[in-house]
């Protein structure tokens, strides 16, 4: 499965884990745009402890392992930071390709 979640700048994405896929795959997740702050924390809750970081046009993060299951969120989209050529006049696009099902069905069997 992708998402693609549009961003305008000033906005963000609130802490949560990513558990409706049955799948344990890592989530792959690519940014375009204004640069965000990017908040990785633990499985147990929101709360502290995490990490920010700044993600910027072109980044790609991949969260498995431990850190799959993860709270974590987007605490702002900052404005007027994307690079020229990047395809956007302002904004994030954040795109996520995430594995859904356990065992996926392959084709004609
Ligand atoms: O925009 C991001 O970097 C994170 C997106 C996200 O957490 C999600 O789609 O579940």
């Amino acid at each position: 499965m992708v998402l693609v979640n549009y961003y305008p700048p000033g906005s963000g994405m609130g802490m949560h884990v990513d558990e409706f896929e049955e799948s344990r795959a890592p989530v792959i997740s690519l940014s375009i745009g204004d640069e965000a702050l990017f908040r990785m924390g633990h499985t147990e809750s929101r709360t502290q402890p995490w990490d920010d970081v700044t993600l910027c046009s072109g980044d790609l993060v991949v969260f498995g392992g431990p850190k799959r299951f993860a709270y974590h969120g987007v605490v702002r989209v900052n404005d007027a930071t994307l690079p020229d050529g990047c395809g956007l006049a302002e904004g994030r696009i954040n795109i996520t390709i995430r594995q859904v099902s356990a065992a996926p069905k392959l084709q004609g069997r």
